[in-house]
């Protein structure tokens, strides 16, 4: 239990770590038909009967884009110091390429930034948190087409250009594993397909947007601006299930199949080899001018996590996991995955399990040089309900005290943990669950719209104060 807070947690990171708060440009806006916001996949996915939870969308969410200045508000009250959003592609480019650029769209986030700014938050701005405009889904096939990254590329330096003078900490791409393997290969998320090969292209399109947008960057702005560009990165720990060989090669293989998938490429050069031996040609090959785009091309180690399963060595014949969250293609990775029945749950099912997030640490640690890494998301989701105004979110409390506590543990073992930003700043749109899974440390009544801080909040606000 951490009613209180111990005054040691905090002092245990170092002086200039980046505390803040995140969310995503679709989870929260709403205004979905306002200031010339062209429709997204997700408007279109909400659409489509029986994929979203009670048939909910974003349409509404929180309507931070008409309260962002209550929100950023209630964050410079918690004391955070950064705050981590995302740009609506179609809000800039309503169609989602340069043709279409629509004012409003940077008026919006212009004004967000400065609000931000002068109530003390550095704005920390992720480009794509899936929310592709649909006319490139409709017209080029969206992320299968060999277009989108130089699309891509255009979008990010138009946001370059404007937001530059202001923003100095840019994510390209939140969690490239999510969109190829819940939207390609399970078709859980937007655009829905069910596919065993789309899932590889629609990353490598990934991967080479990322790469090209961090040119544009580093050869156009980043000297003058003087700020930093990294690609986010979603991954569950995997534990191998016993101590023999073969479990402790199917962790390793998860996690490569999980985040070395994206993370090698950029610090390696390549894909690991277990996927080039299991995917075969159905991964793409990496180019020598490909590999050069890549390598080296992101400033930080972007992650967000926020779970733990047990790996163990599967035949051919693996169960099919239909389940999202459960670590991909399975068939491709020989893999069954497990949890500890004795382990805590959130409501999403997933499994609280604090030493999980040590040993991911110091898994990309040793396993890419060291590098910077900033924890982007980390949370969990619970329906804690309002009495007296008061959210008494205990569980969440636990959550972050028992995580956080780990990562202080892994900076002392050596990690480069330079910061870390909760998930969420406030009860949103949780995509395929809708407004049933709440991840907030702000509590949102979606009928009124009306924002009340959690006790996690509060905790948060007695560790930054510490
Ligand atoms: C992340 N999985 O999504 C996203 O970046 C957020 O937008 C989201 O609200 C948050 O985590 C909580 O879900 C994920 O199945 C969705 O492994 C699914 C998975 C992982 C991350």
């Amino acid at each position: 239990m951490n009613r209180g807070v111990s005054t040691s947690l905090v002092k245990r990171f170092p002086d200039d770590f980046v505390w803040g708060t995140a969310t995503s440009s679709y989870q929260i806006e709403g205004a979905a038909s306002e200031g010339g916001r062209g429709p997204s996949i997700w408007d279109v996915f909400c659409a489509t009967p029986g994929k979203v939870e009670n048939g909910e969308s974003g349409d509404v969410a929180c309507d931070h884009y008409h309260r962002y200045e209550e929100d950023v508000k209630l964050m410079a009250e918690m004391g955070v110091r950064a705050y981590r959003f995302s740009i609506s592609w179609s809000r800039i480019f309503s169609d989602g390429t340069a043709s279409s650029f629509n004012q409003a769209g940077i008026d919006f986030y212009s004004r967000l930034i400065d609000c931000c700014l002068s109530n003390g938050i550095e704005p920390w701005v992720t480009l794509y948190h899936w929310d592709l405009p649909q006319n490139l889904q409709e017209s080029i096939g969206g992320w299968l087409s060999e277009d989108i990254s130089d699309l891509f590329a255009q979008y990010a330096d138009v946001c370059f250009q404007h937001f530059g003078d202001r923003v100095t900490h840019w994510i390209t791409v939140n969690e490239a594993w999510v969109v190829s393997i819940l939207g390609h290969g399970q078709g859980v998320f937007a655009p829905g397909h069910v596919s065993n090969s789309e899932p590889y292209k629609v990353a490598h399109n990934l991967l080479l947007a990322h790469g090209k947008a961090v040119r544009v960057y580093r050869e156009k702005y980043q000297t003058e601006q003087g700020g930093v560009i990294g690609i986010t990165n979603n991954c569950d720990w995997r534990e191998p299930l016993t101590e023999s060989v073969e479990d402790k090669e199917a962790a390793q293989r998860a996690l490569e199949f999980f985040l070395g998938w994206f993370a090698d490429p950029i610090y390696l050069g390549d894909y690991p080899e277990c996927m080039k031996a299991n995917v075969g040609d159905r991964l793409p090959v990496i180019s020598d001018e490909e590999r050069e785009l890549l390598l080296g091309s992101s400033d930080f180690f972007g992650l967000n996590h926020y779970t733990t399963m047990f790996a163990a060595h599967a035949g051919r014949e693996v169960k099919k996991q239909a389940v999202y969250g459960n670590g991909g293609l399975s068939e491709d990775q020989q893999i069954d995955l497990s949890v500890d029945e004795s382990w805590l749950k959130t409501d999403m099912q997933w499994a609280v399990v604090p030493w999980g997030c040590r040993k991911l640490l110091e898994w990309i640690s040793d396993r890419y040089q060291n590098p910077p890494i900033y924890i982007t998301e980390n949370g969990c989701a619970y329906d804690d309900e309002i009495v007296d105004g008061v959210v008494d979110d205990q569980r969440r409390v636990d959550y972050y005290a028992s995580y956080l506590n780990e990562c202080a543990n892994a900076i002392e073992n050596g990690v480069n943990l330079k910061g870390y930003f909760a998930w969420s700043f406030m009860d949103n749109f949780e995509w395929a669950s809708g407004y049933d899974k709440r991840f907030g440390i702000h509590h949102v009544d979606f009928s009124t719209g009306v924002r009340t801080p959690k006790n996690s909040a509060k905790w948060f606000k007695s560790l930054l104060r510490g």
